[in-house]
């Protein structure tokens, strides 16, 4: 029940009496659903939480002269293992400005078409091991966690998980899923509680230990064996801030490198994942991304960074997959000084607002059929029309994700490689369901694959094959 009320004061509408490891995701959905006013507070234990999902007020909160970034309780305990580093730090922590400074060039259109070829075996080994599997169910999440957790290492850092070369994920992904499991459950148990939480407590600092020793280990192989490309670690290790002239130290390289271990792979397999989801559900929508990879990508074409901007179905069921399910579900602002916004509601100075990005991206002030799966969505006239700040998968603005483009061009060669191999379908009808962590995905997801013939791939000879300009 939401009541509308004069400036200031907005209503406590509802006590969530834990942050559920699954379900909390949904359970804002459906609140966001009731409050046509797209502004809500829960209370979580002892804590109370203020949500936004109304696009009106998301511009005003987007507005970097009046509100920045402010890390929430969730990201607030992350920093146990990932410090200052760019995702968890507080916009005026010095080593923020300085990695990010130093970290940009990374993420050119030059240093992206220099990984390309490395996704591209990434994603050769997936065909491979999904080739021993045809005709068999794949869960789809695991298979592309490891596909995206080796891509970023090997990217960024020169480091082989060489996960698929495994039946279980890399024990690095099991200690920090505890990790992230108990670094939540620290805010939702009660002081009393946490104390006599030893156990936990131990395994948690075992599991920081063995992400830690990893990552030493990545950085200290570097030191012997250095390398000259301009990578993530390159970077980090030899670059200087161009606008301080220093360097990062140790510590917070340790904390970057497994910034983007985290970020790095999370997020992109849940989009992913959702985008398989979708294309089994939305036949018409199957048969236009199969005919655009036979188009681009036609025989055994050797994928190349020119053919990114080609597979523009494929960005478009990205895109509207990361409409209905953001995979990083919500970021958190806070202003500068006490701020009005819509007119009537009192934002507290430095006091964190979620942008919960699944109910703005549902708001039917700014989408027609929010609930519809339907890429035409982001045809180049309807995407023009659109209301702004309406789409905010990737945050905003100098805080927004610096790894957008890595994530894109990499869904959208592994995507195009996997259909251009694999008839898929859903023999078991599978009913979404969201699994949380500090993103979503689709829960105990599995997808039948088999080898496509040659003679599935129909449209190899038709239309003429033409060399555009590369943007992605
Ligand atoms: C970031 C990000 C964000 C924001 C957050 C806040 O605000 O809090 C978001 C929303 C995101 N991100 C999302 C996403 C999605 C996807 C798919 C992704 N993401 C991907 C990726 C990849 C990589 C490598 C990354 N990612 C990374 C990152 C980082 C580092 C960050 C931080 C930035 C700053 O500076 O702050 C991010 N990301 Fe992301």
């Amino acid at each position: 029940v939401s009541v509308p009320l004069a400036a200031g004061a907005l209503p406590v509408i509802g006590h969530l009496h834990q942050i559920a490891r699954t379900g909390l995701v949904g359970q804002l959905l459906e609140v966001s659903r009731r409050s046509p006013e797209g502004i809500f507070k829960l209370r979580f234990g002892s804590r109370v939480s203020l949500f936004v999902t109304d696009p009106d007020l998301v511009a005003e909160l987007c507005d970097e002269t009046r509100f920045r970034k402010m890390p929430g309780p969730g990201l607030r305990v992350v920093r146990k293992f990932a410090g200052d580093g760019l995702f968890t730090a507080f916009g005026d922590e010095p080593n923020w400005g300085k990695a990010h400074r130093i970290l940009l060039p990374a993420f050119s259109q030059r240093a992206m078409r220099g990984y390309f070829e490395m996704i591209v075996e990434v994603c050769d080994q997936l065909v491979a091991k999904w080739s021993r599997k045809s005709g068999t169910d794949v869960l789809v999440a695991d298979d592309m966690t490891r596909l995206t957790l080796d891509s970023i290492a090997i990217a960024g850092f020169g480091h082989r998980f060489d996960s698929f070369e495994r039946e279980e994920l890399d024990s690095f992904l099991q200690a920090l899923g505890r990790a992230l499991g108990e670094a939540l459950s620290t805010i939702t148990r009660l002081p009393v509680q946490n104390r006599f939480a030893t156990k936990a407590k131990a395994q948690y600092e075992a599991d920081i230990a063995e992400m830690n020793a990893l990552v030493d280990g990545i950085i200290a192989d570097r030191r012997v064996n250095p390398t000259d490309g301009r990578d993530l670690l390159n970077l980090m290790l030899t670059a200087a801030d161009p606008e301080t002239g220093e360097r990062l130290d140790d510590v917070n390289i340790r904390y970057q490198v497994l910034t983007f271990l985290i970020a790095g792979h999370e997020t992109t397999s849940g989009m992913l994942t959702f985008a398989f989801a979708y294309l089994l559900r939305n036949p018409a929508v199957l048969a236009q991304a199969y005919a655009e990879v036979d188009r681009v990508l036609p025989g055994d074409t050797r994928p190349d960074f020119a053919h990114v901007a080609r597979l523009e179905v494929c960005e478009r069921v990205l895109k509207e997959a990361l409409r209905l399910w953001p995979t990083a579900p919500a970021f958190s602002l806070a202003p500068f000084e006490d701020e009005v916004i819509g007119g009537r509601w009192l934002m507290k100075k430095d006091r964190p607002i979620n942008v919960f990005t699944p109910g703005l991206h549902r708001s039917s002030k700014a989408w027609d059929d929010p609930e519809e799966f339907d890429i035409d969505r982001w045809l180049p006239d309807a995407e023009a029309a659109r209301y702004p700040h309406a789409y905010k998968p990737f945050g905003n603005g100098e805080r927004a994700c610096i790894g957008r483009q890595f994530a894109m061009v990499e869904a959208k060669i592994a995507l195009a490689m996997m259909l251009r191999a694999f008839a898929i379908s859903d023999p078991h009808a599978y009913r979404l369901r969201i699994k949380e962590t500090l993103s979503i995905k689709p829960d105990e997801f599995y997808m039948r694959v088999r080898l496509r013939q040659p003679h599935e791939r129909l449209l190899v000879s038709e239309a003429p094959v033409v060399e555009d300009a590369v943007t992605v």
